[in-house]
Parts: structure tokens; C-alpha cells; sequence
């Protein structure tokens, strides 16, 4: 495994003893290190939100409002993703676990950790073996990396979590040394979440830090029915709208802006074309929107949409694709019988 190793161990907190009696603390969170700058909210608003087409980008849904928001939103009727995904996960958990035998699972944007119990039911097996398996969330929302860690600790007392927090932005390098065969989860279609070219980009990086022996499970959602998917990004309860015109208080706090969430509507369409979801922000009237950092004001029209993200949506053939631009083969894939989600096993191409 690439070594890596460069991260700084912030809040270690002897809150746990290892299950063989080492006395070793687990640490509550490694901060890893970016190997490259992470944009600022500053940077990112001169970039792409004080330019049309205007845009934020999506990361800065997950506060820990957000966080709790978008957990809201997986346990909505109309978002059958986290659903679906869930079931595959469950009906096909020992077989990832036989083809990828793994010794730490390193899960990107982990979030709550909910799906995730169901690979680790199936990683438990008869017990933990001899060598210690670690689990090792990584992601941007420390909120949602604390609770899930300390729901994960409770429910597994033998395993080995170590959260992760860090911006994958900054790069798939750092992580510290894994000894031993990883499997990358990345899961609930959030790969969907980056644009064709950083697909590619982020899946290179990881197929490069990745051994011979590693493998990757990725989850994707499905091109299916128009109203199946914009039902799913307009739930009946507001939790979506919610969501996205959260965005906007994480952007107040960010660059001292003065948004009022009032004035905004929340807006999600799918685009046949690019196979994608697409959600905006879209003020209801024109306003000035004052900015401290970086200082200015930003001036919006009514009805001019500002992009908040994109969902693709994918196709056998279009994952597969992605898969192999991204140097990686695929192992084995799993879907419901109504196509809706699949997820897939891949490993590094160059090693299968
Ligand atoms: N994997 C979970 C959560 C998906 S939501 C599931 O399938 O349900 C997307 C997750 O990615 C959130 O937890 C969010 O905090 C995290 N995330 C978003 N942008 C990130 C970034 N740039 N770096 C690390 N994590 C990120
Ligand atoms: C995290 N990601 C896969 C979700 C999605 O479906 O694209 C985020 C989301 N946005 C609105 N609802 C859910």
C-alpha cells in the first residue's frame, strides 16, 4: 500500500481499549493532510458563484445540519437509492467480502456509516481474526464522522475504526499506511455527484494509490424513469428543498453573506440528455446579496437559476466506461432486478 503516512492525529482521546488488551487508544479522528491547496469558500465564490453560470459547489451542503438533513432525505418513500442500495448490500455482502477479502475497508464519504453495517455483518463473519481489521471512514463533515464512529464502536466492540477527516479535494494520497489488502467503498451513487471529467480524475487518483490486491466497491444509480427520478429529488415532505436551501446558511457563515433561504426555491430536474439530475437554487425576485470575503455584492435576477449539483444518472455501459477510463477493470457488478442501482467490484486494471 502506498505509504502516504502523512497526517497529523488531532483530538487523540483514549476513550477505547483495543478488544486483545494492547491498551492502545483508538483515535477519535486523523485530520489527512491535503497533498494539494483546497480551494476556499472565498476562492470557490469568486470562482463560481459571483461568475455565470452561477454555481456552489456541492460540498457545502454537509454541515451538520446538512448532514442531518440528507440522512432525512434517505429515509424519504421517493428516495429509493439508500433503499436499494442497501438491499445489495445485504444480499450480496459475503460475496464482496469473498472476492475482496480485505484487512481495512476505507470508505469515501462515509456520512452516517448506515449502509455500511451491512459489508461490515459480512466482514464479521465467524469473528475478527487475528490480524485487526480497521475501518476507516473518511470525510468532510466531522459531525457525521463522530456519531458514526461512536454508533459503529458500540455496535462492533472487535473492530478497529479510525475516522478520517479531510476533503478528497485535496487529493487520495495521504491516507495513512494500510498494511494488508483495502477495499474503497464509495457508496449511494456519489460518484454521480462530480462532473465526467473529475469522475475520472478522483477514480485515477484512487486506482493509483490502490495495490494489486485492493479492489473497489462503487455504487451507481441508474438512468430509469423521468418522474422515478424527479419525484426522488422533490420529496413530498420539502426534506430535498430543505437540503439544498441549506446551502446557503453554510455560505452566510462561510463568507459572511446575508441570503435570505426566504427568497430562494429550491429546483430539481432531470436532464435526458446528460443523464443527469440537475438542482438549482432560483431566487424569487431580483436582490443584492452582500459578501464579506471575499467583499461583494452579488446581484441576482429573479428566476436565474444557481447550480447547487448534479446527480448522473448511469448505465451499465456508461459505469463500465468509467470504470475502465479510470484504470480500473470490473470484478463483478449486482443490481435489483429493477435496475434501478448497481454496485460494482472493480480492481486496478493494470493488476487484474
Ligand atoms: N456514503 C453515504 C453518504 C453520501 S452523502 C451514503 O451513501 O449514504 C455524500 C457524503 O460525502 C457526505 O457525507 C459528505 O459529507 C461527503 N462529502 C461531500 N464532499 C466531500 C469532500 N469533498 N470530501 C470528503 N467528503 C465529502
Ligand atoms: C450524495 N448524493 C449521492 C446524493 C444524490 O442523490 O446525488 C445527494 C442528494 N442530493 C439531493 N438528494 C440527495
Amino acid at each position: 500500500m502506498p505509504t502516504g503516512g502523512c497526517y497529523n492525529l488531532t483530538g487523540v482521546t483514549p476513550r477505547q481499549h483495543n478488544k486483545d488488551g494492547s491498551g492502545e487508544p483508538e483515535p477519535t479522528a486523523v485530520r489527512v493532510r491535503p497533498a494539494r491547496a483546497i480551494p476556499t469558500p472565498a476562492d470557490d465564490a469568486a470562482r463560481l458563484l459571483l461568475q455565470a453560470p452561477r454555481s456552489i459547489p456541492p460540498k457545502y451542503f454537509y454541515d451538520a445540519r446538512g448532514s442531518a438533513l440528507f440522512d432525512a432525505i434517505t429515509d424519504s418513500p421517493e428516495y429509493y437509492p439508500t433503499r436499494a442500495e442497501r438491499a445489495l448490500l445485504k444480499a450480496s455482502g459475503p460475496r464482496i467480502m469473498e472476492l475482496a477479502r480485505p484487512d481495512h475497508m476505507l470508505e469515501l464519504g462515509s456520512g452516517s456509516s448506515s449502509k455500511t453495517r451491512e459489508l461490515l455483518d459480512a466482514w464479521d463473519g465467524p469473528g475478527y481474526g487475528e490480524s485487526p481489521r480497521t475501518y476507516w471512514p473518511f470525510d468532510v463533515s466531522e459531525s457525521a464522522l463522530s456519531e458514526a464512529a461512536a454508533a459503529l464502536r458500540l455496535r462492533y466492540p472487535g473492530l478497529q475504526i479510525t475516522p478520517l477527516v479531510g476533503d478528497y479535494s485535496g487529493g487520495l494520497t495521504n491516507f495513512p499506511r494500510m498494511t494488508g489488502r483495502v477495499l474503497a467503498v464509495f457508496l449511494g451513487g456519489t460518484i454521480g455527484n462530480f462532473t465526467p471529467e473529475e469522475a475520472v480524475a478522483f477514480l485515477s487518483e484512487l486506482a493509483r494509490w490502490m495495490d494489486e490486491d485492493d479492489s473497489l466497491l462503487i455504487g451507481f444509480d441508474r438512468v430509469k424513469d423521468k418522474a422515478v427520478l424527479e419525484a426522488a429529488y422533490n420529496d413530498a415532505a420539502g426534506l430535498t428543498a430543505e437540503f439544498n436551501l441549506n446551502i446557503l446558511r453554510v455560505l452566510n457563515r462561510e463568507l459572511g453573506a446575508d441570503f435570505d433561504t426566504a427568497r430562494f426555491s429550491h429546483m430539481a430536474v432531470y436532464n435526458t440528455e446528460a443523464d443527469q439530475i440537475e438542482m438549482y437554487l432560483v431566487p424569487d425576485s431580483d436582490q443584492v446579496v452582500s459578501l464579506q470575503t471575499p467583499q461583494a455584492t452579488l446581484e441576482l435576477v429573479a428566476g436565474e437559476k444557481i447550480l447547487t449539483e448534479i446527480s448522473r444518472k448511469f448505465t451499465p455501459e456508461s459505469f463500465v466506461g468509467l470504470l475502465e477510463a479510470s484504470g480500473f477493470a470490473l470484478v463483478e457488478s449486482f443490481e435489483p432486478e429493477d435496475g434501478y442501482f448497481s454496485l460494482a467490484l472493480a480492481r486496478p486494471r493494470s493488476m487484474v
